[in-house]
C-alpha cells in the first residue's frame, strides 16, 4: 500500500538537494509548507512554496525560536488519519494532514566543533526541528520523516512511483529518532564538558556508522566501525588511497600503531601485530627509522601494520614493500611513494592528514558485561627533569635519550610490557603476559633470535637501556633484564620492595631512573 504526498513540510538547515526534493514532490501534485530560509531556497530554484506563517497566520518570532511550534504544523502531523475523532477535530480547527516531513537541524554539533561561543552554541539548539522529527516519526503510519539529504535519492523513487510503503516509513522513523538522540547526547556533551564533567552522571555517546565490517575479531562476529565526530587525526579521518577493505583487526592494529607513532617528534615508524609494537624506532630519515624497527622483530613484522609520524617518501615506500604488509598508515605520501605501493594491489595505504596529539584529552570506553567502563585517556608523559635517579650510577645523555624514548614505547606495549631499546630503535619488546620476569625473559630471546637472523652475536638487548611500563614487584624481573645485558633501566617505582630492586641494579653497576607514573594497558 502507498502513502502519496499531499502535503510535505520542508524545514531545513542544510539546503543540499532541497529544489530537487520539492521539485519532484510539486511534479507529484503535493504541496509544500516551508519556513524562511528553506522557502527562499524553494522560490529561487522556481518552485511554488507556502510559508509556513502564511499557512497557520501565526509569524515566524523570537528571532525565529518559534517558527513550526504551532498546533496547526504539529496537528497536521500527529492526527492520525484512520480515527474519526482526530479527522473530525483536524477539520474543527482548520488543521490540514501533512504526509512529509523533510528536516535537518540546526548544526549544533559542527558550530561546537568551530569553536564558536556559548551563545552561538545555544543558540544552534534546534527545538522546532526535533519537535517536527519525533512526531512525524510517532505517527510515520501516516507521516514520511527525513532527516537527512542522503535520504533524498531512495524517497524521490518512491515518491515518483505513488507513495511510500510502511516499512520504508518505519525505517525513517527509526532513523528519525536514531539522529534526535545523537543530537541531543552533543548537547548533553558539550553543558558537561562546560562545567568539566568528564564522566557524567548519564553518559552519552553517539556513532556515526561508517562502514560495515566483513566481521569482527573473527569470522563468526558481525561489526561495524563507527565514527565519533571527535575529527581526531587517525583511523577515522584516514583516507585509503588503495588496497583492499580494511578490517576490524586491520582497524584495531592500525589505530595502536598510528597512536604510537604519534608520540614521537623525530621521524618515527612503528610496526604493529595483535595490537602490539613489534619494532619501533625514530631517526633522522622514514627509510633508516624502517629499517631499524624491522630489525627488532623481523618474524613478527612479517603481515603487520607500519606507521609513520609523517610523509612516506618513495625509498621508505619500496623498503617496505619488500615484506609483506596489510596496512601501511601515515599523515600524506609523495606521488612516487603511492607509485610504488600502488604495484602491492592489496597493501591498503591510509593517509591521516595528520597526527592525534597523545596529550589531549579524552574518553576511552570498553564495554563489560552489563555496562561499560570509561576512564580519560593515559596522555601523561615523563621527561628528564621529571625523572628520580635512584642508583649510585647516573644515565648518560645517551641512556637518558633512550630511557624516554623506551618509557614512551611500553606505554604502547600491553602489560606486562618491557622493552629494550637502543640509539632511538627498541631492540627487544615482551607484551601481554602475567608475569612482569616473563615479558623480561621473552623480549631478550626474541631479541637473541633477531640477532641471528642478522648474522650477529649475542642478544641485539647487549648495551641496551629498558623500559618497564609498571614497577618491579620483586628483583627478580630486573636481573633477567641486568642479565640481557641492559646499562639502564626506567621504571615508575612504587614497589613496597623497591629497595631490593635497587640494591639490585647498584650490585650490577647500571643505573636507573623512576618516573612515578604507570603505563598500564590492557
Ligand atoms: O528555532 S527553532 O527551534 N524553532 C522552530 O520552531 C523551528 N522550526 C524549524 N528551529 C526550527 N526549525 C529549524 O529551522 C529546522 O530544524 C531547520 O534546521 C531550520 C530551517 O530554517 P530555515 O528554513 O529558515 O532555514
Amino acid at each position: 500500500l502507498l502513502l502519496p504526498v499531499r502535503r510535505a513540510l520542508l524545514s531545513v538547515s542544510d539546503k543540499t538537494g532541497l529544489t530537487e526534493l520539492g521539485r519532484v514532490l510539486i511534479a507529484q501534485g503535493a504541496e509544500i509548507l516551508s519556513t524562511g530560509g528553506s522557502a527562499k531556497t524553494l522560490r529561487d530554484g522556481g518552485l511554488p512554496v507556502t510559508e509556513v506563517s502564511d499557512h497557520t497566520g501565526f509569524p515566524e518570532i523570537l528571532d525565529g525560536r518559534v517558527k513550526t511550534l504551532v498546533p496547526q504544523i504539529h496537528g497536521g502531523i500527529l492526527g492520525r488519519r484512520d480515527l474519526p475523532e482526530h479527522v473530525e477535530q483536524m477539520a474543527a480547527h482548520g488543521i490540514v494532514p501533512i504526509d512529509l516531513i523533510a528536516v535537518n537541524l540546526y548544526p549544533f554539533e559542527a558550530t561546537v566543533a568551530s569553536g564558536a561561543s556559548d551563545d552561538n552554541c545555544i543558540e544552534n539548539i534546534d527545538i522546532g526541528g526535533p519537535a517536527l522529527i519525533r512526531a512525524a516519526a510517532k505517527n510515520h503510519a501516516h507521516v514520511a520523516v527525513l532527516t537527512d539529504p542522503s535520504q533524498y535519492a531512495m524517497i524521490i523513487a518512491a515518491v515518483s512511483e505513488g507513495g511510500t510503503t510502511l516499512e520504508t516509513r518505519r525505517i525513517l522513523a527509526g532513523e528519525a529518532y536514531a539522529r534526535t538522540a545523537a543530537y541531543d547526547a552533543a548537547i548533553a556533551a558539550w553543558f558537561a564538558e562546560k562545567r568539566g564533567d568528564i564522566l557524567p552522571e548519564r553518559f552519552t555517546m553517539a556513532g556515526q556508522r561508517h562502514e560495515v565490517l566483513r566481521y569482527g575479531e573473527n569470522p563468526l562476529q558481525k561489526a561495524a566501525f563507527y565514527i565519533d565526530g571527535s575529527n581526531r587525526p587517525g583511523v577515522a579521518t584516514a583516507r585509503q588511497i588503495q588496497g583492499k577493505a580494511l578490517s576490524y583487526n586491520n582497524l584495531n592494529d592500525t589505530d595502536a600503531a598510528f597512536e604510537a607513532v604519534a608520540e614521537f617528534e623525530a621521524p618515527a615508524v612503528v610496526i604493529v601485530k595483535h595490537a602490539n609494537p613489534c619494532g619501533v624506532a625514530t631517526a633522522a630519515t622514514y627509510a633508516h627509522a624502517w629499517d631499524h624497527a624491522l630489525r627488532c622483530d623481523p618474524v613478527s613484522a612479517f603481515g603487520g601494520i607500519v606507521a609513520l609520524n609523517g610523509i612516506l617518501d618513495e625509498e621508505t615506500a619500496a623498503k617496505i614493500a619488500t615484506i609483506f604488509t596489510e596496512v601501511i598508515v601515515a599523515t600524506d605520501a609523495t606521488d612516487a611513494a603511492k607509485e610504488i605501493v600502488a604495484r602491492k594491489k592489496n597493501l591498503r595505504l591510509l593517509l591521516t592528514g595528520g597526527l592525534p596529539d597523545p596529550t589531549a584529552e579524552g574518553l576511552i570506553v570498553r564495554s563489560v558485561a552489563g555496562g561499560f567502563l570509561a576512564q580519560t585517556r593515559d596522555n601523561g608523559r615523563v621527561n628528564a627533569s621529571t625523572l628520580k635517579v635512584v642508583t649510585r650510577r647516573v644515565p648518560t645523555a645517551d641512556e637518558m635519550q633512550d630511557l624516554l624514548f623506551a618509557f614512551r614505547v611500553a606505554k604502547h606495549v600491553k602489560s606486562n610490557a618491557i622493552v629494550y631499546a637502543k640509539d632511538g630503535a627498541t631492540v627487544g619488546i615482551g607484551a601481554g603476559q602475567m608475569s612482569r620476569v616473563d615479558s623480561a625473559r621473552i623480549a631478550v630471546s626474541k631479541s637473541k633470535e633477531a640477532a641471528r637472523a642478522l648474522g650477529l652475536e649475542g642478544p641485539l638487548t647487549k648495551g641496551s637501556v629498558a623500559a618497564s611500563d609498571a614497577f618491579f614487584p620483586f628483583a627478580d624481573g630486573l636481573e633477567t633484564i641486568i642479565s640481557a645485558g641492559t646499562t639502564a633501566v626506567i621504571q615508575p617505582g612504587g614497589s613496597i620492595r623497591d629497595n631490593e630492586v635497587i640494591a639490585a641494579a647498584d650490585a650490577a653497576g647500571i643505573a636507573m631512573v623512576f618516573t612515578g607514573m604507570r603505563h598500564f594497558r590492557h
